[in-house]
């Protein structure tokens, strides 16, 4: 599949950043295979497709198939984000744990399936582990089995959509509370987003409290296009999947055959920028909505934002961290760090 067009590599759209990420949920959204969306997500879809500048939240990129295209994003060659930051706690992980300090109460982010904070548990050694995701019965079904390999640490899941804002229950210990997010998502927030974001952190943390986050450092643009431009075609299927989900929440009629995937760095905005660009004139009608694209005209999808040690640093002080120590690969291209609560 083609990526890469001329008129894409041009980037002549300004950019949509605010609109497109209204809704800062990057949660998978797993709708089942023909599930309507409910009344809220088709106001919110019509109304990115409607506006000025169309747009669709990044969060539905993640039903089923997009979470799985999305596993398979980070085993391509050009993806580098994954390896790189396993290759880290891989290299660092001694003087990552003696930097963050055993027995914390581990707040992990989006778990998943909590592989990459068991692969942590052995130099961590946390004395409570916390668990956040959307999908409440997934996260259950893994950490039952979790528990069993871990016996001596406290396990408490939580179904929370955690980038809504949240506080943290009584039972989640105020002692050493230590957020991980690993896999630079937070780079799919804005950065007034992310600060939102993080300052929600910092407010569910008492003054000995940290975050270990991973970040996607700003590189030569070829590597970040090549990343999001697999010759597989699978970053494409990605967010052409977006389309198909579309068709089923908001009953849509996206023909997958008229839109191409469009990916770039925009270097002065410092993100990587995901489009849905029409290849023709078409006629796009979905629930109580209707909308002509001209051929050319885009559709953005997802934003992921790269940052400088300095840029990363700011966002963290607005938000009331400081950065202790950053780790890197030899490259330079991503990073691992710790910050700790700043006393108010
Ligand atoms: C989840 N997130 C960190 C990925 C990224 O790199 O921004 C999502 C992604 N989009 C395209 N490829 C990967």
């Amino acid at each position: 599949m083609m990526q890469m067009t001329e008129s894409c590599s041009t980037r002549p759209m300004a950019s949509t950043v605010d609109s497109v990420c209204s809704t800062p949920q990057l949660a998978r959204c797993n709708e089942p295979g023909t599930a309507q969306g409910s009344p809220a997500v088709l106001a919110e879809i019509s109304a990115g497709l409607l506006a000025r500048r169309s747009h669709i939240s990044p969060k539905y990129l993640y039903d089923t198939l997009g979470s799985r295209l999305f596993e398979a994003i980070c085993e391509l060659d050009e993806y580098y984000p994954t390896r790189t930051e396993a290759s880290i706690f891989a290299s660092h992980g001694e003087a990552i744990a003696a930097c963050v300090g055993q027995g914390a109460s581990l707040i992990d982010l989006g778990a998943g399936n909590c592989a990459k904070a068991a692969s942590l548990f052995p130099l961590l050694r946390p004395q409570q582990y916390v668990p956040l995701d959307i999908s409440a019965e997934f996260l259950a079904a893994a950490v039952a089995g979790l528990q069993q390999r871990f016996p001596a640490i406290a396990m408490t899941p939580l179904g929370v959509d955690f980038s809504a804002g949240f506080q943290l229950p009584e039972h989640v210990s105020k002692r050493r509370r230590v957020f991980f997010y690993p896999g630079s998502s937070i780079g799919n927030f804005s950065p007034p987003q992310a600060v939102a974001l993080l300052r929600n952190l910092r407010d569910n943390l008492d003054a000995d409290g940290g975050l270990l986050i991973g970040i996607d450092l700003v590189k030569q643009s070829s590597v970040l296009d090549a990343a999001y431009n697999d010759e597989l075609g699978v970053t494409a299927a990605f967010n052409l999947n977006l389309l198909r989900h579309v068709n089923r929440l908001a009953g849509a009629n996206f023909d997958l055959r008229q839109w191409q995937h469009c990916a770039y760095f925009d270097e002065a905005a410092g993100r990587i920028e995901m489009h849905l660009q029409a290849q023709c004139d078409l006629t796009l009608r979905w629930q109580g909505g209707v909308r002509q694209f001209s051929r050319g005209e885009r559709i953005h999808t997802e934003d992921s934002y790269k940052y400088t040690r300095s840029g990363f640093n700011q966002l963290l002080a607005s938000a009331g961290f400081e950065a202790v120590q950053y780790w890197t690969d030899p490259a330079n291209w991503f990073a691992v760090l710790y910050a700790r609560a700043v006393t108010r």
